[in-house]
């Protein structure tokens, strides 16, 4: 293929390359949106990744001023279509970066994703095929949750349970996953839903399908993509007792109640984590 010389002399470098040989006719219609803390020994192997088998997609890395380096390596790399955003760290939070991410996107869809290879590449394209056929939403759908370990498969899927009578009592939409990380939403569809309810988002927690389900007012078009979830290889895992409780204060005023039955049991300071109630 022949390539317009003012593209071809930009860069020489490997993910330039395969961006001006696979993407330059191409427009970007999909921003993965993966958040990010404390990743460095997996975000430019996460980049290039998605480079070499999705050549057009942005990729969009949040992250909460890890400061380890992540930053310099993703802009090092120089792509035109892979940036990270450091975000302001006294607005820290996993659902704060996601949702930020998803309105910073400028394409068709934002997907959100981790960054630890438990969600496999393979899937994002059914997803955006998904997305292409004319879903709002389209939730990526575990197999399985053996992999996590048995008592934390186990809770995830009582937890869920729980949260799904409390949607359906609130008259919510509920998804086959409502724990899913891997998922992809229409921007123009969901953008304003963010940014009219950004406030009343549980921004520290981890759950951001749940909430987007929650203060969405309109009749959601879902789709579903199964696929394998992974165990994490690199890295380690940033859950902690706080994330249960931040899940059940999202579930109304009984959610919340639990919520402060929780914190009495690990011993946490429920006026330190929510002040302003
Ligand atoms: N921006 C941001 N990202 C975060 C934060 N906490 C976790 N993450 C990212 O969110 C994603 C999910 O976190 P993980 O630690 O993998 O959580 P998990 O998948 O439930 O746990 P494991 O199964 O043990 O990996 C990863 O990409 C993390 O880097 C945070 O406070 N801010
Ligand atoms: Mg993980």
């Amino acid at each position: 293929m022949d390539m317009p010389s003012n593209i071809a002399n930009t860069s020489k470098s490997y993910v330039n390359e395969l961006y001006v040989m696979r993407n330059v006719e191409g427009m970007s219609s999909l921003t993965v949106v993966i958040p990010t803390f404390k990743e460095r020994d997996n975000v430019v192997e996460m980049a290039m990744a998605i480079r070499k088998e999705y050549p057009e997609f942005k990729v969009l890395f949040m992250d909460d001023n890890s400061n380890d380096g992540s930053k310099e390596a993703i802009d090092a790399l120089n792509d035109p279509l892979t940036q990270m955003i450091v975000r302001d760290p006294a607005k820290r939070g996993l659902a704060a970066s996601v949702l930020q991410g998803f309105l910073e996107a400028d394409t068709d869809y934002a997907m959100c994703m981790d960054c630890d290879f438990q969600h496999p590449l393979s899937a994002l394209k059914g997803i955006k095929d998904r997305m292409d056929a004319g879903a709002d939403l389209c939730v990526g759908v575990r197999y399985s949750r053996k992999i996590m370990g048995f008592k934390r498969a186990f809770g995830s899927r009582v937890v869920e349970a729980f949260c799904k009578i409390f949607f359906v009592l609130h008259r919510r939409p509920i998804t086959k996953d409502m724990m899913s990380g891997l998922f992809a939403i229409r921007c123009d569809k969901f953008q304003p839903v963010i940014e009219k309810n950004w406030n009343s988002f549980e921004l520290e927690g981890w759950k951001v399908l749940m909430d987007l389900c929650k203060y969405t007012d309109f009749k959601i078009k879902i789709d579903y993509e199964m696929y394998h979830f992974n165990s994490r290889e690199v890295g380690e895992s940033h859950l902690n007792p706080k994330v249960p409780i931040m899940t059940f204060h999202q579930l109304w005023g009984f959610g919340k109640i639990l919520a402060k039955m929780l914190c009495k049991m690990y011993g946490i300071n429920y006026r330190e984590m929510y002040p302003n109630e």
